[in-house]
């Protein structure tokens, strides 16, 4: 069975990691839509590298819970295709592997100026010179609101051709992410909505399973 699922910050929350929701969307009192911007990296690349410092230190000391753990089970029984929203690694801990991080990684650095990647250290400062061309343009390799997702092209094709599309821990607020269910559903694919309550998109699903992530993941997986 061929199946893509989508994961957002909720399949993280058991892992101790807050949901966007959780904290209202704040975070130090900025709205995080005025951090996760190029704009606001642009007016203050020290408070947003802050922001995500204290992401990768967070994200470093949490562990993948049930559902990271079931989803890999998953793609061992069936051809899955693993796209998330989230930018913490507690997929690949958990064992899955070609993971698809639409909004980007804490673990990838991006410079600016010339393009370059490389891992990111666990702490980044505005002037850290990039490693290729030296100049002090280094940002995390994360999609910012207004940047264009990673690997689209392929997230489509892979919805097109799916028998199930699965939303897992979303809110389906953010687009494009929150147009995959109605995309799906264009083309004969079920879909199936794993969340603690309704999600802003919820219309687009034929199903729900309401429940904690660690709970209801294992349980659909079995
Ligand atoms: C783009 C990285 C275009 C940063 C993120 C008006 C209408 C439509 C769209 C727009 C619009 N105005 C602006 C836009 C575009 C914008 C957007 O959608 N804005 C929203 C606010 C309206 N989108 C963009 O800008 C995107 N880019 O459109 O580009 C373009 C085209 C051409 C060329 C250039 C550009 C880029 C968006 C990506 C932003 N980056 N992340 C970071 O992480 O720091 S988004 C970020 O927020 C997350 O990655 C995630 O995607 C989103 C939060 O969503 P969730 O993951 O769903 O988390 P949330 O807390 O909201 O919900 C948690 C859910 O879990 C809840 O439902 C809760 O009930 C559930 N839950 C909690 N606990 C559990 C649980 N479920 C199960 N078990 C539990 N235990």
């Amino acid at each position: 069975m061929r199946i893509t699922v989508l994961t957002g910050a909720g399949i993280s929350a058991e892992s101790g990691l807050a949901t966007f929701r959780a904290v209202n969307g704040l975070w130090e009192n900025h709205r995080i839509e005025d951090v996760a911007t190029p704009e606001g990296f642009a007016a203050d690349p020290a408070l947003v590298h802050r922001f995500y410092n204290m992401r990768r230190k967070d994200g470093s000391g949490a562990r993948p819970n049930a559902a990271h753990l079931a989803l890999a089970d998953l793609a061992r029984r069936h051809d899955v295709t693993l796209v998330t929203q989230n930018v913490d690694d507690l997929h690949e801990r958990a064992g899955s592997t070609d993971v698809i991080h639409m909004h980007g990684a804490l673990s990838g650095a991006l410079c600016a100026a010339c393009g370059h990647r490389w891992r990111a250290p666990m702490v980044m400062q505005p002037e850290d010179p990039c490693p290729a061309c030296a100049r002090p343009a280094t940002r995390p390799d994360i999609v910012w609101f207004g940047e264009m997702p990673y690997h689209m092209e392929r997230i489509w094709d892979a919805l097109e051709g799916s028998d199930l599309f699965a939303a897992i821990g979303t809110s389906g607020n953010v687009y494009p992410a929150a147009g995959f269910a109605q995309h799906a559903r264009r083309n004969g694919v079920e879909c199936l909505e794993l969340n603690l309550d309704a999600s802003a998109n919820a219309r687009d699903f034929h199903r729900r399973i309401i429940g904690p992530a660690s709970r209801t993941v294992p349980d659909w997986v079995a």
